[in-house]
């Protein structure tokens, strides 16, 4: 996509000496050595009110895609370096799919088939992952699915699950902050008859819109920072939405859908409008709410998704904002972690005359609530410094083992007073309680990421219902990129009752250096490992 910009140099407020010596003083008190860090807790930035609304706000292309004689939908997915025009003073190298930066929006239909020619072109091995996909494990495109340079991998599934905003990035063990922020994301939409039945503005890019939010940070050279930082991980200065700074979007409806994606790899954000107003939330991770929820802000973390109806009036503009936000008692002595940061995000300006979109339902179809009586398996997983369960991520050892057809609860808990999330593979679940209070009404619906506030119980409740492989396991992990890059993630498997779990193919495919790594059951399963093939065979 075409991405001319205005720079944008964010503005830095000044803490009051008060907070400062308070976070100093904790800090000191803590971890004396860590306050030596000199990038300590720089002031809160923002470029609110500094944003030039200069550039049309770029709608990733939909995905093309064929479907065969056996009634199978085809995608295919590049994985490519580019060079792109952040506005910079000089082209920034990046990498995208199908395109220089992010990738074509992917759409399927509940109970179609898919498959996925995944082609890596790159210098080094990658993965894409099918965040919030409920699908078999040797499909899901972690760790243990490595495409080598010039291979394709071609996972194939059906897809069963509610109508969602779910998205793909690559999954590659210790690699993944850095091929995210270089540009590799894009989202996946699935529709259903429930949510077609809704009435909801529906026509993509005009007013059913992806709003994919990154943080990018450039050197003078135009470089993307991808790596270092605080304890988090990179916190940019500059927001990009769908690859676009300083993005508007020209309105023509009443009501605009916008699916937001958190798809920065380790900044949460509140959004909010100029004005305050209220919106609808209507979806989360895995789908449709119960009902829409009336909000002014909704906030998300890393590889969280929200839908929300925004009613708009002829010929006015406002911005979708990020306001500084409350992490729930995170304490400075680790570096920022972005919570007093607030961002301009996007302009929408409506026509002078708008077209009707449709009325905001006032109810969906009643989401199928999980039993905590159904529950036959409870776990726990306490996430402190990098590691989970005092363990860092192993490719060879088996975490979890899970009974097909099990619902099941799992506790998980922040033990840190730094941001971390909590993201589970496979599986959509819900959250029984927060802190041991029932959850706001837009975090009651399904998700696959949540954010945790230190200190803070979730209990998680899930169901596996298919998809059986002693051998290859899913994930769960921090969705704080930094982190699962260094081990904060673990292995699942799903098996039949009484089964024993197996061996995981992929030790061997530590830390990136899966390239030319052939596993044992490589070639001899589609979608296992990456399949020898020339990708020049495809070219026609
Ligand atoms: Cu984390």
């Amino acid at each position: 996509m075409t991405i001319e910009t205005t720079p944008v140099t964010p503005r830095r407020r000044k803490a009051t000496v008060a907070a400062t010596s308070a976070v100093l003083a904790v800090a000191v008190g803590l971890v004396g050595s860590l306050a030596a860090c000199s990038a300590f807790n720089p002031p809160p930035m923002s470029t609110i009110g500094e944003v030039d609304f200069a550039s049309p706000l770029a709608i990733p292309p939909l995905a093309e895609s064929t479907v065969d004689g056996s009634g199978v939908r085809h995608f295919s997915l590049t994985a490519q370096a580019g060079q792109s025009d952040f506005g910079q003073g000089h082209a920034t190298a990046t990498r995208g799919f199908n395109g220089a930066y992010l990738g074509p929006t992917l759409v399927a239909e509940r109970g179609e088939e898919v498959a996925v020619d995944v082609r890596n072109t790159l210098d080094e091995p990658t993965t894409v992952h099918w965040h919030g996909m409920h699908l078999p494990a040797a499909m899901d495109g972690g760790p243990h699915q490595m495409v080598a340079p010039g291979e394709i991998w071609t996972p194939r599934w059906t897809v069963d699950q509610p109508a969602a905003t779910l998205w793909y990035h690559p999954h590659p063990h210790g690699e993944t902050e850095k091929q995210v922020r270089q540009g590799m994301a894009g989202m996946f939409i699935l529709h259903d008859d429930a949510e077609r039945s809704a009435g909801l503005p529906a026509e993509y890019g005009v007013d059913d819109i992806p709003v994919i939010v990154q943080d990018a940070s450039f050197d003078a050279d135009a470089r993307l920072q991808l790596t270092g930082g605080p304890f988090v991980g990179v916190l940019g200065d500059t927001l990009l939405v769908n690859g676009t700074v300083g993005p508007y979007l020209d309105v023509t409806t009443d009501v605009v859908r916008l699916r937001l994606l958190n798809a920065s790899s380790a900044r949460s954000y509140d959004f909010a409008f100029s004005d305050s107003r209220d919106f609808a939330i209507i979806a989360s991770d895995g789908g449709l709410l119960d009902a829409p929820v009336r909000a002014s802000d909704v906030q998300l973390s890393p590889g969280e998704r929200a839908e929300i109806l925004v009613r708009m009036s002829p010929g006015e503009d406002i911005v979708l904002r990020s306001l500084e936000q409350d992490l729930g008692g995170v304490v400075g002595f680790v570096g920022p972690s972005g919570a007093g940061d607030s961002f301009d995000v996007l302009q929408l300006r409506a026509a002078d005359v708008l077209r009707q979109a449709g009325t905001i339902p006032a109810a969906f179809v009643p989401i199928e609530r999980l039993s905590e009586a159904d529950a036959t398996a409870e776990r726990s997983f306490t996430l402190d410094g990098t590691q989970i369960n005092q363990r860092e991520m192993d490719l060879g050892r088996i975490d979890e083992v899970v009974e097909v057809g099990s619902t099941e609860i799992w506790t998980v808990t922040n033990n840190m007073a730094a941001p971390h999330n909590f993201h589970v593979h496979d599986v959509q679940f819900q959250i029984l309680t927060i802190g041991g209070s029932v959850p706001p009404a837009e975090l009651a619906g399904w998700k696959d990421t949540v954010y945790l506030r230190p200190n803070t119980a979730y209990r998680l409740i899930m169901r596996f219902e298919d998809y059986t492989d002693p051998d290859m396991p899913y994930m769960y992990h921090c969705h704080l990129l930094r982190h699962e890059d260094a081990g904060m993630m673990g292995q699942f498997v799903v098996v039949e009752p009484g089964q024993s779990p197996g061996t995981p193919p992929g030790s061997s495919h530590h830390s990136g250096d899966g390239a030319g790594d052939e596993d044992a059951r490589g070639g001899a399963r589609e979608g296992y490992g990456p399949r020898d093939e020339n990708p020049q065979s495809h070219e026609h």
